[in-house]
């Protein structure tokens, strides 16, 4: 443990397992490690290091997060963005995407209590995105900002969205993560080519969350492709009113600890019925809420 005034304050703007790469209060990029086994910091995350030699520091804290976007699997968490204020889900024609996948993301980022915006990328492939736009209508309709648009043609509507924001781009591999940073953060190339040089582990660079600076008050995090998106920290009422029409809805069903499934004088399966709820969506809520339903959440 060093002296409090050797320590200097920093942002973790990459990540590669337990090595991460701070940037410090005085612009420089210091690789760091952590103490101990376990990480537990995240690109992001507010830090105090301790510089051990010219390039290369510990970091001693962490400072309180304004929201932790993550998915758990089992008892394991697997750390995406910390203190973001946006979740991006990136979503494509092709290859074509999980609607299962945009659902969990939807509900961690509500259980994290972070807005979100979906984007459809590839719209420059017509004649598919059209089917994905269908899709995706639903979303639209309950009250998710849809936006679709081409990486490699005119990304302005995504920037101005992007504008006084910390957003984190997730989304299974393919969807244009890494070419929609490319659109909108002209030197990142650069930067990722420094990032590799100063962590010397260029296989890295695109399996690993990376956090740019669009401007003085937007930062955007590029993130691994994602194949599934584990629930594990939330609880079955949280994933419940995840689903904002399922929400007038709840606490109307004949049994208290209604599981909406085959129970009786359930207010969620009449709204089904009746149409308020869509039919997709309640099957979604259906996989998504089975481990769920083992340990009362
Ligand atoms: N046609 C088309 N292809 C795109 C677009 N954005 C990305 N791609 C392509 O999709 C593939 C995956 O893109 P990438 O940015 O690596 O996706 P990531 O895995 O989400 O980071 C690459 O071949 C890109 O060139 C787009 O807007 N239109
Ligand atoms: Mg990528
Ligand atoms: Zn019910």
């Amino acid at each position: 443990m060093g002296k409090s005034s050797d320590l200097l304050g920093g942002l973790i703007v990459a990540s590669f397992g337990r090595q991460y790469l701070v940037e410090t209060a005085d612009g420089r990029l210091l690789p760091c490690t952590t103490y101990g086994k376990k990480g537990g910091a995240v690109c992001g995350d507010r830090v105090t290091v301790l510089p051990t030699s010219a390039d290369q520091g510990v970091i001693e804290t962490i400072e309180p997060r304004r929201s932790l976007f993550y998915r758990a699997s089992e008892a394991r968490e697997k750390l995406i963005a910390a203190n973001v204020t946006q979740v991006v889900i990136v979503v494509a024609a092709v290859p074509s995407f999980y609607e299962e996948l945009l659902n969990r993301c939807l509900v961690a980022a509500e259980v994290a209590e972070v807005k979100v915006l979906i984007v459809l990328n590839k719209a420059d492939l017509t004649a598919e995105t059209a089917a994905a736009a269908e899709t995706l209508a639903l979303y639209a309709g309950l009250g998710y900002p849809v936006l679709q648009l081409s990486a490699h043609g005119d990304v302005s509507a995504l920037r101005a969205r992007l504008a006084g924001e910390t957003s984190v781009l997730v989304g299974q591999s393919g969807m244009g993560k890494t070419s929609l940073i490319n659109a909108l953060v002209p030197d990142a190339g650069a930067r990722t080519a420094e990032v590799s040089a100063k962590l010397d582990s260029g296989r890295h660079t695109t399996t690993h969350a990376r956090l740019y600076h669009l401007d003085a008050s937007s930062d955007l995090i590029d993130s691994p492709g994602l194949q599934e998106f584990g629930l594990g920290h939330a609880d079955r009422n949280q994933i419940e009113r995840a689903f904002p029409e399922f929400r007038p809805f709840l606490g109307h069903c004949k049994f208290n600890d209604c599981r909406h499934a085959t129970e009786p004088g359930c207010a969620v399966q009449q709204a089904v019925a009746g149409g308020h709820i869509s039919q997709r969506r309640y099957d979604i809520f259906q996989r998504i809420i089975k481990p769920h339903l083992v340990t009362r959440g």
